[in-house]
């Protein structure tokens, strides 16, 4: 171990998109059996064979559609086939924002089968990110409802096509307008795909991000199968487990932790909610018996309020597992009698370490912390600002580094070289304690970004976008505590000298208009003359979300 802690770690080389694994780890990785030599397509096609007509997908919205394994095997072979006749090979990369219906599964399993890397939009991101995600991927497909949450998709495609040089398709589930519907395009396969290697990419996932631009996260079949096998074990995942996929399926949370993928590699079956409110969730988990979901905090405090009140049958609830922002160990306390189910909390990352708490924690363990790794070979390390290891029980920041954690981000060699240690741990930028019995504890955040209740904003991404306005000479994005979503985002804007006053709308509409998400749009604007500086000169984030809390009071 110690022999192989000391090895280099590859920098990026010309032509290779990330750095990977050294020889050493992914041979003993291999080894210890985590990695298995297995690839998502051949998974489906094994649980194909073994039960063919057992249910693997639900997608209850407008009306209830069903896929058996076989069905999904099938579809996943035909679109295959269709997306291969239209030029779409093994290692393209296909930008795919689509909501929670079955859809979803068919065209990553058919992209998977290829080698085709997915590339995973959430439905809220609009016009900027989406842009950036098929003009760095260099995507020659982008996936897309036709409408969605009262969003015309098919227009944004338009403008992204005609400024994405390499873009030659768009699929539309549903009504294609001037694209292509998806529904047309499977066809009976000609010959068999060569498909990819297991130490291969399987997609790329995204990160929350601290910087300008949103970061891409390349996940091999590997690593992300063993992911998966890892959660369902800590989890009780089997082949009677019903998964409701509540937050957007192309999340990492609700897709590997143990989430819809999980269930399908256990043979289970994955049930996709159309809106994650109770009035919906409710009673799709009373008719489909609903055994597992997992929430982010704000949603885990609606569903503990509605839950008494419910005539839905939530009987079938056996454990909820919460997790993406902190959850308080009050609100944490309250679940399960609300709900009737057991509480699991999740702390995780789509960079790669997920803890959880186990289903033989004791209840102060499960309320008061954010678990312990999957893995006996995540290393965890807890350090001081000077990258030495803090005493046993104290805070510092979390540095990991294991045979499902990324050793860089895709295409992005300057952001890795700070991002990664130079043995390789992944920096994530949560301050962390260990407790005697190896459970993290989530105590801050060293890194600049707001929790906004589970989806992550990079102030420099808000704050690019604003400086961009005529009026604003200059402006900080910062975190201000909120009592239901953990966080929320403030503004701070300074105008340029004789600018126009400007309202606090016109800047939200602004970012709007820029065709940023909406969760990154700020909550709060106010103007100010000033910011408080650090010592060098910087913009201090600190004084100005200290400044920001008492005004919350009021
Ligand atoms: P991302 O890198 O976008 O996948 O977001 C992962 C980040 O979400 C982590 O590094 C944490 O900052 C945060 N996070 C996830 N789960 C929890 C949790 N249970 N408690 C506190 N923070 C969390
Ligand atoms: O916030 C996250 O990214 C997250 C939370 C819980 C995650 O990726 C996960 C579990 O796998």
């Amino acid at each position: 171990m110690s022999e192989l802690a000391k090895q280099p770690v590859p920098a990026t080389t010309p032509g290779v998109d990330a750095p990977t694994w050294p020889d050493g780890f992914a041979r003993r990785y291999r080894a210890a059996g985590h990695w298995r030599g297995e690839t998502f397509g051949g998974m489906l096609r094994e649980r194909a064979a073994a039960h063919p007509d057992r249910i693997a997908l639900v997608d209850p919205a407008p009306a209830r559609r069903t896929w058996t394994y076989r069905e999904l095997d099938e579809r996943a072979d035909r679109l295959a086939a269709g997306f291969t006749a239209r030029g779409i090979a093994k290692g393209d990369r296909v930008v795919v924002q689509l909501p929670n219906i079955g859809e979803f599964a068919e065209v990553v399993f058919a992209l998977f089968r290829i080698g085709a890397l997915p590339v995973y939009a959430l439905p809220a991101h609009r016009e900027t990110e989406i842009g950036h995600f098929c003009s760095l991927t260099e995507a020659v497909a982008y996936v897309i409802p036709d409408r969605h949450a009262g969003f015309d998709h098919r227009d944004l495609a338009t403008r992204i096509a005609a400024r994405t040089p390499s873009l030659r398709h768009v699929f539309v589930a549903g009504d294609p307008g001037e694209h292509t519907a998806l529904a047309d395009v499977p066809c009976d396969p000609a010959e068999p795909l060569a498909g990819p290697e297991p130490h291969e990419l399987a997609f790329l996932q995204l990160s929350g991000g601290t910087t300008g631009v949103p970061k891409l996260i390349p996940r091999t079949h590997d690593d992300y199968l063993y992911s998966l096998r890892g959660s369902n074990e800590i989890c009780g995942v089997d082949a009677d487990t019903r998964f409701l996929v509540v937050l957007p399926a192309a999340h990492n949370f609700p897709m590997s932790s143990p989430g819809w993928l999980g269930a399908l590699y256990a043979g289970g079956t994955a049930v996709l909610c159309p809106r994650p409110d109770p009035e919906t969730a409710f009673p799709l988990i009373g008719r489909e018996r609903i055994t597992m979901t997992g929430l982010v905090p704000p949603l885990a405090l609606v569903w503990t309020e509605a839950g008494p009140a419910t005539d839905s049958d939530l009987s079938s609830l056996e454990l909820v597992l919460v997790g993406g922002a902190k959850y308080s160990a009050e609100a944490a306390r309250r679940l399960t009698p609300a709900l009737g189910c057991r509480l699991m909390q999740v702390f995780g990352m789509a960079e790669g370490l997920v803890n959880y708490t186990r289903l033989d924690d004791d209840e102060e363990t499960v309320h008061t912390t954010q678990g312990r790794p999957i893995s006996p070979d995540d290393e965890v390390r807890i350090v001081d600002d000077a990258g030495h290891d803090v005493p046993e029980g104290g805070t510092g920041h979390l540095l990991t580094r294991g045979p499902y954690t990324i050793r860089g981000y895709w295409r992005a060699p300057g952001h890795n070289a700070t991002a990664f240690t130079e043995d390789g741990f992944y920096r994530t930028g949560d301050l962390v304690r260990r407790t005697a019995t190896g459970h993290l504890v989530v105590e801050g955040r060293a890194k600049d970004q707001i929790n906004r209740g589970g989806e992550k904003i990079a102030p420099e991404e808000v704050e690019n976008v604003l400086l961009a306005h005529p009026s604003v000479h200059d402006v900080s994005v910062v975190a201000v505590p909120d009592e239901y979503l953990g966080e929320r985002s403030l503004a701070y804007v300074i105008l340029r000298a004789g600018a126009e006053p400007l309202k606090p709308v016109a800047v939200k509409r602004f970012v709007r208009e820029r065709g940023l998400a909406a969760y990154k749009v700020p909550d709060l604007v106010e103007f100010v003359t000033a910011f408080p500086q650090t010592g060098i000169g910087k913009t201090s984030k600190k004084g100005l979300r200290s400044a920001a809390a008492p005004a919350e009071q009021h």
